[in-house]
């Protein structure tokens, strides 16, 4: 999108985590500098403060979905405040909280896209699949199902209206991933949704997958979702998250991604995930996402030539 507005939207939540820090995440985010960052590079930016949900009265406590009252009042809330401000003319960027509020951003996002009449695509940057479902979950924590949520895999409750806009799985892009559940591995292959794992990365490099990626959502005439859990990058330079895999994407790696996209154009929205202020180190990882946020919105080194769609 071509839209020199960016609404941010701070989302405390950490009951899909299943542990206490990404509650935090909104104001680490602030504290890192992200509205000067993103005012340095031209945008008008508007920070919509952090939502408060009530936890919903009408979702069940349940074991295999942990804290779904909460959980489903953000994803709710959130799924408003992101179609709203997409309408509105500018870029949401999310501020988490924990992965579970893609339950909520990228169907917002995926209702915006319907009402234009384009196709939504997201970029899913994560260690995880996130593909379980409250059946298939082994740890009942709700930030590992979004992905089956929003795709309409995982419709375990009545969260949001029955009929809402789905993201077809074909049109999701996994990159980074290193760690997958057995039935998720499964389901993702069922469904086709296009993995890149760690070895994919290892042996094409980023811009190649970056390029397919890019050519498809071309091709569609697409919008792109982004959603960048901290977990994609080594432990070594983001320790602030949770779930720290080793392994992971290296500062250079994540930038480039972060470059190439911005070249594109197509990038509609981004979420900012699983930072976990409480387990980071002097605010490394917090700056790190902050630094990402603005290679996304271009923030270069040298101009170069764009490449021709
Ligand atoms: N797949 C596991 C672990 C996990 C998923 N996402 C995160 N952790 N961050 C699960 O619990 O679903
Ligand atoms: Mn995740
Ligand atoms: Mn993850």
């Amino acid at each position: 999108m071509n839209s020199k507005d960016i609404t941010l939207i701070g989302v405390p939540l950490e009951e899909g985590s299943g542990r206490g820090g990404c509650a935090m995440g909104p104001a680490a985010f602030r504290l890192a500098g992200i509205v000067k960052s993103l005012e340095g590079l031209g945008f008008r930016v508007s920070d919509s403060g952090d939502l408060r949900p009530e936890p919903a009265t009408d979702l069940e406590e349940r074991q295999d979905a942990k804290n779904l009252p909460i959980v489903g009042a953000f994803a709710r809330a959130l799924e408003n405040r992101t179609y709203e401000k997409a309408k509105a003319g500018t870029i949401p960027v999310i501020m988490g909280g924990d992965h579970s509020l893609s339950m909520g951003s990228v169907p917002g996002m995926a209702r915006y896209a319907a009402g234009i009449g384009r196709p939504l695509f997201v970029l899913w940057i994560d260690a995880h699949a996130d593909f379980n479902s409250p059946e298939t979950s082994p740890s009942g924590n709700i930030h590992g199902m979004p992905v089956a949520f929003f795709t309409g895999q995982a419709e375990f409750a009545p969260i949001l209206d029955r009929d809402r806009p789905m993201v077809d799985p074909r049109n999701v892009f996994q990159i980074g991933i290193r760690s997958v559940d057995e039935i998720e591995r499964k389901m993702i292959a069922e469904h086709g949704v296009n993995v890149f794992d760690m070895r994919a990365i290892d042996e094409n490099g980023i811009a190649a997958i970056m390029l397919q990626v890019i050519d498809r959502v071309n091709a569609a005439n697409g919008l792109l979702h982004v959603s960048l859990d901290v977990d994609f990058l080594d432990p070594d330079i983001a320790p602030g998250v949770g779930t720290t895999v080793p392994g992971g994407a290296t500062f250079r790696e994540a930038h480039l991604i972060m470059e190439m996209l911005h070249d594109t154009g197509l990038v509609c929205s981004l979420d900012l995930v699983e930072l976990n202020p409480f387990l980071d180190d002097r605010g490394k990882s917090a700056r790190i996402m902050v630094e990402l946020t603005a290679s996304l919105f271009g923030r270069r080194v040298l101009d170069r030539p764009t490449r021709s769609a």
